[in-house]
C-alpha cells in the first residue's frame, strides 16, 4: 500500500452544484433546459464532452462549429471560475482533511485524478495543495473517465504499481476507470452495481484505518 489517488468533485469538495449552475446558465442562453437529474450524467465527464452531451440532449449538436463550441465551453468556464473563486477550507467535504493528514502521517503518497482543468486552482482555494505529491494534468490525456488512463497515469506519477494504490471516486464512470486501471476502488455514495471494492455512504467514513482493513481483506 503506497498511495491513494483522489477524485476531486464529489470526494474532496462539492463543485457539482457550481458546474450545474454554470452549465444551466449556458444551456438556457441557447434554448436548452437541463435539470439536476441530467447533471448527474455530467459528473466526472470533461468540459467539452459535457457540452456535447448538453447539445445532443437539446437536439442542437449539429448547429455549432468547433470554434463556436470552444467559445461556449469557455463562457461556461468563466462563469464557473467566478463561482469557485469564493471557495474556502469550509468547503472541504466532511472528514477529508483529517484523512489527508492520516495518510501523510502514515507515509502514503497522495495524488489527484480529476477531469477538471481547475483542479490545482480549487486545491489552492481549499488550502490543501501541500498534501498532494502529484496531480494528473487532464489536458495531457487521450481519453477521459471511464477509460483507465487517468488513474494509470496517477500511479505512474506516484512511482507505484496500480495494485499498490487505492482510488476514490463518487461517479460510476470514475469507479469503472479505477477498476480498469487495477487500483483498489473506493466508491463514495455510488450505486452497488458500480462494483467498487469498498463502498462508503459518506466521506466521513474515510479513515486510514478503515481503508487499510478493507484493502487487505
Ligand atoms: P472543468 P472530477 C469533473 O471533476 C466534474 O465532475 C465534471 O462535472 C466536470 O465537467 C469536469 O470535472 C471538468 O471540469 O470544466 O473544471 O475542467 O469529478 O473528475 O473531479
Ligand atoms: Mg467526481
Amino acid at each position: 500500500m503506497k498511495a491513494v489517488v483522489f477524485d476531486l468533485d464529489g470526494v474532496i469538495t462539492d463543485t457539482a452544484k457550481y458546474h450545474f449552475r454554470a452549465w444551466k446558465h449556458l444551456a438556457e442562453s441557447i434554448g436548452i433546459h437541463i435539470d439536476e437529474a441530467f447533471n448527474e450524467h455530467l459528473k466526472g465527464i470533461g468540459r467539452m464532452d459535457s457540452l456535447e452531451r448538453i447539445l445532443k440532449f437539446g437536439g442542437r449538436a449539429p448547429d455549432f462549429s468547433e470554434e463556436e463550441k470552444s467559445r461556449l465551453a469557455e463562457q461556461k468556464n468563466e462563469d464557473y471560475r467566478r463561482l469557485i473563486a469564493a471557495m474556502t477550507p469550509n468547503d472541504i467535504l466532511p472528514g477529508i482533511q483529517d484523512f489527508l493528514e492520516e495518510l501523510r502521517n502514515a507515509g502514503i503518497k497522495i495524488g489527484l485524478a480529476s477531469a477538471s482543468k481547475n483542479g490545482p486552482f480549487i486545491l489552492k482555494s481549499l488550502q490543501i495543495s501541500s498534501y498532494f505529491d502529484t496531480i494528473v494534468d487532464p489536458a495531457k490525456l487521450k481519453k477521459g473517465k471511464p477509460d483507465p488512463e487517468i488513474f494509470s497515469t496517477a500511479a505512474v506519477q506516484l512511482g507505484a504499481e496500480p495494485r499498490e494504490c487505492a482510488g476514490i471516486e463518487d461517479a460510476v464512470a470514475g469507479i469503472q476507470s479505477i477498476n480498469a486501471a487495477g487500483l483498489f476502488s473506493v466508491g463514495v455514495g455510488v450505486p452497488e452495481d458500480a462494483r467498487p471494492d469498498w463502498r462508503v455512504a459518506s466521506t466521513l467514513e474515510l479513515t486510514w484505518d478503515s481503508l487499510r482493513k478493507h484493502w487487505i481483506e
